[in-house]
């Protein structure tokens, strides 16, 4: 059985990863692959229930390397239980968030040494690195306003330990996620996220079927 492909979808809040990485599945699927989404933190079972810890904005203060650890504690369960095996079985993944937002949020902002998420990555993610990662760029202004709209259009979940920093901090997610990209053309792709939400599906649509042919799994 060839290997099924691992996409991943990265971004700063409100980019539009979750409602890009539907309609991304909904094409796949389409096509007639056999799609899993899923997301971090989350994806089975027990990294859903760190994930309750981590965004639960009443979760006390503590250290970049304890949180790190906990989004990695969360991925190796979501490797292991969803991702891989999926993979195994030639089903495609789609997850929206995955290892570059430990490396921008817990590292390239939030100040944990490289050396350190280059040993995580190694012990938890390798060798199951994306196939493609689409990074969804958008102005953090923009990106935040949306996530308020659909608090107020009556999603109203509670702010999370993220939505809530500065304007500072979201800049800095922007161009960390960029940084990112820009050294790993051969894995990421950089998208326009103020498009409209059918522009932006074609575009990654395109990127998808350009970079993964359905023909080359394995
Ligand atoms: N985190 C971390 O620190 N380290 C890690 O290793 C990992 C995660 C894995 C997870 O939050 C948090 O965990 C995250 C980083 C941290 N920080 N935060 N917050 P989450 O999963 O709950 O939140 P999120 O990933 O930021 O998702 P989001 O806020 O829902 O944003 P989104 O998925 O990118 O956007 P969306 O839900 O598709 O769209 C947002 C709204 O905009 C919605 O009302 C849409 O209808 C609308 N929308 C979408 N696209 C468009 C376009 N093109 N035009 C106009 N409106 C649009």
């Amino acid at each position: 059985m060839a290997r099924g492909k691992f996409i991943t979808f990265e971004g700063g809040e409100g980019a539009g990863k979750s409602t890009q990485v539907r309609l991304l599945a909904e094409h796949l699927t389409g096509l007639g692959l056999d799609v899993v989404v899923t997301r971090e933190p989350g994806g089975s079972p027990f990294a859903e229930a760190i994930r309750t810890v981590v965004l639960d904005a009443a979760t006390p203060p503590h250290a970049e390397l304890s949180e790190a650890l906990l989004f990695n504690a969360a991925r190796a369960d979501h490797l292991e239980r969803t991702i891989r095996p999926a993979l195994e079985k030639g089903r495609w993944v789609i997850c929206d968030r995955f290892m570059d937002s430990t490396r921008v949020y817990q590292g390239l902002v939030g100040g944990l040494d490289q050396e350190v998420l280059d040993a995580l990555d190694r012990i938890v993610v390798q060798p199951t690195v994306p196939d493609l990662t689409v990074l969804i760029d958008l102005d953090p202004v923009v990106g935040l306003a949306r996530v308020e709209q659909r608090r107020l259009g009556g999603a109203l979940a509670p702010v999370d330990r993220y939505e809530s920093r500065s304007p500072d901090f979201h800049e800095r997610l922007r161009e960390g996620f960029l940084r990112i990209a820009r050294d790993e053309p051969q894995r990421c792709v950089i998208v326009d996220g103020f498009q409209s939400v059918d522009a932006l599906a074609r575009e990654i649509r395109g990127h998808a079927d350009a970079r993964l042919p359905r023909g080359r799994t394995g």
